[in-house]
């Protein structure tokens, strides 16, 4: 077979789910074949994230526009990987860091280094004639991730008065995964009608879930329990609740002091929000807390990972931000027990695959997550059964960019038929 290289890489400026200029690459290869990947955005973001480089040109998209990234693809990376097998991911991926030379991304920008990646991935598959989640997990790819569906939205998602981020549903007594998310998706239109009957919005917030002002962050999991038993589940059994706090985003003061303001709750020692998660933990049926305390918080992270760390899986986010140094920290000192993964803070596929591995090798569990601005690439769903994670959020039941990759694991569980696997842990 006629190996077919590189033949040219181009970014194009396009729009995200907020409406925000995001960055989306092609990648042609030799015989004019050609894939595209766009890049996702977050709004919660950790502070050693890769740098997401905008304009800052207030005339254009209020600052946000990312001409100077695409310049970067266009004109410095491209010219770089014309002719390159589009299979050597690792050393494109290593010669992208080294033109950009900075330890963040921050020269090139981590949207335009990402954007080349994912695409060169998927361009890599096209050429081999395989789908992408073969490509890049092996013959071996075949367990389809828990869908922790985000139905309740609350912080700097929404415009209500919950303070925690989001609230997931979490299948994982369903026997595959086209039934789990049915389970989910019920659920959702569950807790639509319960809303509605009780007077309460059924707007939704960035990531598709919705985003009423409920009396207190509590008021949510009432709500999301009844709404799991209206729908015909047991909670605990079907269905268990998974929680992102994001408390990044209500921390005040450099340390150790948390502000629920949005539901006006007063303020929160890293202890007393400890003692709220345990409180909960006792009372329903959470099986997964994610940033249950700020990126700078690690001793109380490690505090709440010893307390609660045997009950539930305990993610880092912004604390870690999928890269390898804060993850081998956390391992350390038992900060929690699973990271979230997100291809966007780290910046290239094969940083990000190594993060994964470090997380299995010591034990932990990787969570596959898409950002809260999104656009309809579906590479998370590939990724997720490649790397094999077993579990993955990406939003809610509405909302075409989240659908997107929902939709794309039914499709490779149905390709995968009775080889695929589906189950919690
Ligand atoms: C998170 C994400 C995705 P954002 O905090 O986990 O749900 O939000 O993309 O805004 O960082
Ligand atoms: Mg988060």
């Amino acid at each position: 077979m006629s190996r077919n290289n590189i033949a040219s890489v181009k970014a194009l400026e396009i729009l995200d789910s907020r409406g925000n200029p995001t960055v989306r690459v092609f990648v042609t290869l030799e015989d004019g074949r050609r894939v595209s990947a766009s890049v996702p955005s977050g709004a919660s973001t950790g502070e050693h994230e890769a740098i997401e480089l905008r304009d800052g040109d207030p005339s254009r998209y209020n600052g946000k526009g990312v001409q100077k990234a695409c310049g970067n693809v266009n004109d410095i990376i491209a010219p770089e990987l014309i002719g390159l097998d589009p299979a050597e991911q690792a050393m494109i991926d290593r010669l992208m860091i080294e033109l950009d030379g900075t330890e963040n991304k921050g020269r090139i920008g981590a949207n335009a280094i990402l954007g080349v990646s994912m695409a060169v991935a998927k361009a890599a598959a096209l050429n081999q004639g395989t789908e992408l989640y073969r490509y890049l997990g092996g013959s071996e790819a075949r367990r389809i991730p828990v869908p922790c569906m985000n139905i309740l939205n609350g912080g700097e998602h929404a415009d209500n008065s919950v303070d925690f981020q989001e609230f997931m549903a979490v299948p994982h007594g369903a026997p595959c995964f086209s039934e789990g998310l049915r389970y989910v998706a019920e659920t959702f239109h569950a807790l639509k009608r319960i809303l509605e009957r009780k007077g309460y919005s059924t707007a939704v917030g960035d990531e598709g879930g919705f985003a009423p002002n409920l009396g207190s962050n509590e008021e949510a999991m009432e709500l999301i329990l009844e709404a799991i038993e209206k729908a015909g589940y047991e909670p605990g059994t079907d269905i268990s609740i998974a929680i992102d706090s994001a408390a990044t985003s209500f921390v005040v003061g450099k340390k150790g002091k948390y502000e629920l303001k949005w539901s006006g709750g007063g303020v929160l020692t890293s202890d007393e929000m400890i003692e709220l998660a345990e409180r909960w933990v006792e009372k329903y049926p959470i099986v997964l807390w994610e940033d249950p305390l700020a990126e700078e918080d690690w001793e109380g992270f490690a505090k709440f990972t010893e307390r609660l760390g045997g009950k539930i899986e305990v993610v880092g986010d912004d604390i870690f931000v999928t890269n390898t140094k804060f993850i081998a920290r956390g391992i350390e000192e038992r900060t929690a027990n699973a990271s979230l993964i997100k291809l966007n803070q780290i910046g290239t596929v094969t940083e990000t695959v190594d993060a994964v591995r470090l997380c299995y090798e010591h034990g932990w569990r990787a969570f596959l997550s898409h950002r809260s601005g999104e656009t309809s690439d579906t590479f998370l769903a590939d990724f997720a059964v490649a790397m094999g994670c077993g579990h993955l959020k990406t939003g809610s039941a509405s909302r075409s960019e989240r659908l997107a990759k929902y939709n794309r694991l039914l499709e490779i569980e149905d390709a995968l038929q009775s080889n695929a696997l589906y189950y919690w842990k």
